[in-house]
């Protein structure tokens, strides 16, 4: 019998009102791995019930305290560090190297989040008027609906949980379906750090029974969100209209630019790893190269082979190099995508079938795929597919390469190969996007840097970084007036 898990709500475990639950399992093989609520709104409504009876004293709750409590979850999570990433492995199927980095930026997040308990900075500024003291404070806002994607299912929730729970907000989380394990071990981890009762409530279910009435509850003044473009933009109009703040994270379409003078061989690893890391499940995977013509060819040739040479298995692994996709739902969706680009007419130069052999077979493995040839334009060179497809696109100097990468409807991430230190400088410059590498591929932010994209990839908001209370705080100017007396602004200054 698989373990079945519980919500979390006001500090206790327990099961959806319904009893109803619903499977995790694992993508290598189909193993069911656990049972989880399968929530309604009426468990939501006792979540926020419980971040919002949790808000008061939690806000007065001084900072660097607050801060202690993330520093021991950091803590926490260093010492289990391999078992968090073999759980994740499991239930999302990246590789065990890369879940440990994804556990890595949780914990860099618990530190990076922590200090900002003595931080917290706001601003002074001088009075117009004499024997007056004026100044601006970050304060929390109330309870923060927290959604997220299951392609870094313990990272993105550290990103958004980290910063509003040290400002002094309270949360309600809701992870995505296909990996609940992991947030269901956060949540632990933050209950044994000692976070008081109702400042973090975990629900699990689907975004209809979970996701619409957190969005929709008027106690949850700001929501957090990273997932697909479709479901972030709905969340978008339902609460704008509903006057809440909302930060996005959405799709990406990620170029990497490789010009005639770069290190080809460099580049080719870049673009593999940025490609098919995370079995191009990352909204920072590359799927777009924009090659210039004069290395094009060698340059496809070496992405076919390198893409060929991939060994894909059971992350568990430590032979396996690409894991499966998250679900058969998403095998289907890459089959589909390969389907558009061989009627686009581009040429398949590596993968473009399931992989099937042997073990395999039992999980949602996908060759990882090369289109040569493909039309700027073309679907599978403007589309966010969210899996192992890449485009090799034709430019012939640096002009047309800047234009079709900022032509795209997502503005994410974006890197240049090139020798010429000019060039590089430019395209720092030109290049549209919310974070830019220079010989680098498109993938491995680091969380002190904010996170997030230009155009319909977000809206705005940064993550993570400097910026990461952003989303998370409002500003309140004060003004003190020790003069004794009436001085009106504006108008007492004769
Ligand atoms: C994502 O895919 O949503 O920069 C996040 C990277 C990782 C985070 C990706 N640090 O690739």
């Amino acid at each position: 019998m698989a373990q079945t898990f519980h919500n979390f709500i006001g500090g206790r475990w327990v099961p959806a009102r319904s009893g109803r639950t619903f499977a995790n399992s694992n993508p290598a093989n189909g193993e069911v791995l656990g049972e989880f609520p399968a929530s309604a709104p009426e468990d939501v409504n006792d979540a926020v019930e419980a971040a919002a009876r949790a808000y008061p004293a939690w806000r007065l709750t001084p900072a660097p305290r607050r801060a202690e409590i993330l520093l021991r979850a950091g803590e926490i999570m260093r010492a289990r560090k391999q078992e968090l990433a073999r759980a994740m492995t499991r239930e999302m199927g990246k590789v065990l190297a890369e879940a440990g980095g994804d556990v890595q930026e949780g914990i860099d997040m618990a530190f990076h989040a922590a200090g900002e308990g003595r931080r917290l900075h706001g601003v002074t500024t001088p009075s117009e008027m004499p024997d007056k003291w004026a100044m601006s404070v970050r304060v929390p806002i109330g309870v923060v609906g927290v959604i997220t994607p299951w392609n870094f299912p313990f990272a993105i929730p550290t990103w958004k949980l980290m910063p509003a729970l040290v400002a002094g907000n309270t949360a309600v989380f809701k992870p995505a379906t296909d990996t609940p394990e992991l947030a269901w071990h956060l949540a632990g981890i933050f209950e044994q750090a000692g976070l008081p009762a109702g400042v973090l409530n975990l629900v699990f279910g689907s975004g209809s029974q979970v996701g619409d009435p957190l969005v929709a509850d008027p106690r949850v003044p700001v929501l957090s969100f990273t997932g697909s473009t479709e479901v972030g933009l709905g969340i978008s109009t339902r609460a704008g209209a509903l006057g809440k703040r909302v930060a996005l994270e959405m799709g990406g379409k990620n170029a990497v630019i490789v010009m005639d003078d770069a290190d080809l061989a460099l580049a080719t690893e870049a673009i593999l790893w940025s490609a098919f890391g995370t079995t191009g499940q990352r909204c920072t995977a590359c799927s777009r190269v924009l090659a210039h013509e004069r290395v094009h060819d060698e340059l496809v040739q070496r992405l076919a082979d390198g893409a060929r040479g991939l060994k894909l298995g059971d992350g568990l692994d430590p032979a396996s190099q690409v894991g499966p996709l998250i679900n058969r739902g998403q095998v289907e969706r890459v089959q589909d995508y390969v389907k558009i680009g061989f009627d686009e007419g581009a040429k398949l130069v590596a993968g473009g079938v399931p992989a099937t052999e042997g073990a395999l077979a039992k999980g949602c493995f996908y060759r990882p795929t090369v289109f040569a040839g493909v039309r700027p334009d073309a679907r599978i060179a403007v589309e966010e597919i969210f899996g192992p497809v890449l485009s090799v696109v034709r430019v012939t100097d640096f002009a047309e390469a800047v234009r079709i990468n900022n032509a795209s409807r997502f503005g994410l991430s974006s890197s240049i190969f090139t020798r010429d230190v000019n060039r590089a400088f430019a395209a720092m410059r030109d290049l549209d996007t919310g974070i830019v590498y220079v010989n680098h591929g498109t993938t491995g932010a680091e969380i002190h840097l904010p996170f997030g994209g230009m155009r319909g990839t977000g809206n705005g908001h940064r993550e993570a970084g400097h910026t990461l209370l952003d989303p998370f705080t409002e500003w309140k100017s004060v003004y003190v007036d020790f003069s004794g007396r009436l001085q009106r602004a504006q108008i007492d200054r004769g």
